[in-house]
């Protein structure tokens, strides 16, 4: 019974892989270079293709337009390594011209700039057959007084109005928000809510894109999952860990219950409804010490491992407690499915697909690895730099 239920899980369960997070990335004080990362659009789909092979639940890779773009025929070139594109993803935050900000700048010649690098963004997306964009914006301010923050929230709504016109009917821009950082006094969609009225207010192919670490500490996530659930607007996630800010860590090595409780809020409302819940669940971490590829793998494990773990709640027995108000019977029936060891189901599914048992003891076995640090070695230890 209880591997039947881990099967269904993990049969439609998949998880996007993010490019960047095979490159070499620092904190903001450096990098620590790893000779085995992917210096090219190239080498980060085969090193996503290499996650996929060994976990079977990694089928695309999301894409940021200014660090994988222009490249020629990526469409061809991630099937070559068996992935194909995911989201893709603008980037609005790292050009000059933004440092006031991109939809939300003051100036209106720069505000187009930001709404044409969209629109551009909307036609790769169509070139990729990729369905969704993920949007997130660095924009704010740092000093009070500095900006107008009402004005700027118009200046987001006509922009993203405008860029969801350019949609193809099948298509969905999805609004992530951020708290803090890079702006530290105000950032222009710094919550859930900012996110869910700019999505309501640019169309119906708007959708909220949560990312896990885009949070206060104590908010309770899954809360905001069960009420963007409701009001079908919940588009998708950038799953990460983290102890104290975006830290972008491993997905379940800081706090699984939490990833499991965001599970079963999508279980329970599935059943509940008894409809799938369209949403894509993507990955958004960058790796500046750990293996990448490996530390990729331990994700989308965490991740397989924590979803199964949540369709295991037994949601009618659930109820039951629910509407009598037995609290204690309640919570330990959550738990109960969070304490089962699933991994054996998992192993068993894994055979079933002909993926072997252990992905990162198969993965390191291959010697991918060690041959990629040969023959990026050299490359990446040239492009090691300075914080100032
Ligand atoms: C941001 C946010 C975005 C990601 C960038 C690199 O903090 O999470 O989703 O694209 O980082
Ligand atoms: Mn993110
Ligand atoms: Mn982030």
């Amino acid at each position: 019974m209880e591997s039947d239920v881990v099967f269904q899980a993990l049969e439609r369960f998949a998880i996007e892989l993010p490019s960047w997070g095979f490159a070499n990335t620092g904190t903001r004080f450096g990098k620590f270079v790893q000779d085995a990362a992917a210096t090219s659009t190239e080498e980060k789909l085969a090193d996503a293709g290499q996650v996929h092979a060994f976990t079977g639940c990694c089928p695309t890779v999301a894409l940021h337009v200014k660090w994988d773009f222009p490249c020629a025929n990526i469409r061809a070139l991630a099937a070559k390594y068996g992935v194909a594109a995911g989201s893709i993803n603008p980037n609005l935050f790292e050009d000059q011209i933004y440092k006031h900000g991109s939809l939300g700048n003051p100036d209106a010649s720069i505000r187009a700039e930001a709404l044409k690098h969209l629109i551009d963004s909307v036609e790769i997306a169509q070139s990729t057959g990729s369905r969704d964009l993920s949007l997130w914006f660095a924009d704010g301010s740092n000093f009070p007084g500095t900006a107008n923050i009402r004005a700027r929230r118009g200046w987001f709504e006509e922009g993203l109005k405008a860029m969801h016109a350019r949609l193809a009917p099948d298509q969905r821009m999805l609004v992530e928000y951020k708290p803090f950082e890079p702006a530290f006094y105000h950032t222009d969609i710094a919550d859930w809510g900012m996110s869910l009225l700019l999505a309501k207010a640019a169309g119906p192919q708007a959708r909220v894109l949560v990312d896990t670490g885009h949070h206060y500490q104590a908010q309770n996530i899954e809360q905001i999952v069960a009420w963007l659930l409701a009001e079908n607007m919940l588009g998708g996630f950038h799953f990460n860990d983290r102890r104290y800010a975006d830290d972008d860590l491993t997905l379940g090595s800081i706090d699984p219950y939490q990833v499991f409780r965001i599970f079963h809020e999508i279980h329970l409302f599935e059943w509940e409804t008894g409809a799938p819940a369209d949403i894509a669940y993507m990955i958004d971490q960058s790796h500046n010490l750990k293996p990448k590829i490996e530390e990729m793998i331990q994700t989308a494990m965490a991740a397989q491992e924590l979803f199964a773990k949540a369709a295991l709640v037994d949601l009618k027995k659930l109820a039951a407690h629910q509407s009598r108000a037995e609290l204690i019977d309640a919570e330990e029936c959550l738990k109960a499915a969070f304490s089962i060891d699933v991994r054996p189901a998992i192993r068993a599914w894994r055979r079933s697909k002909g993926l072997a048992e252990s992905p990162l003891e198969a993965f390191r076995a291959s010697g991918y690895q060690e041959r990629a640090a040969r023959e990026r070695g050299e490359r990446n230890r040239r492009s090691v730099a300075s914080y100032a």
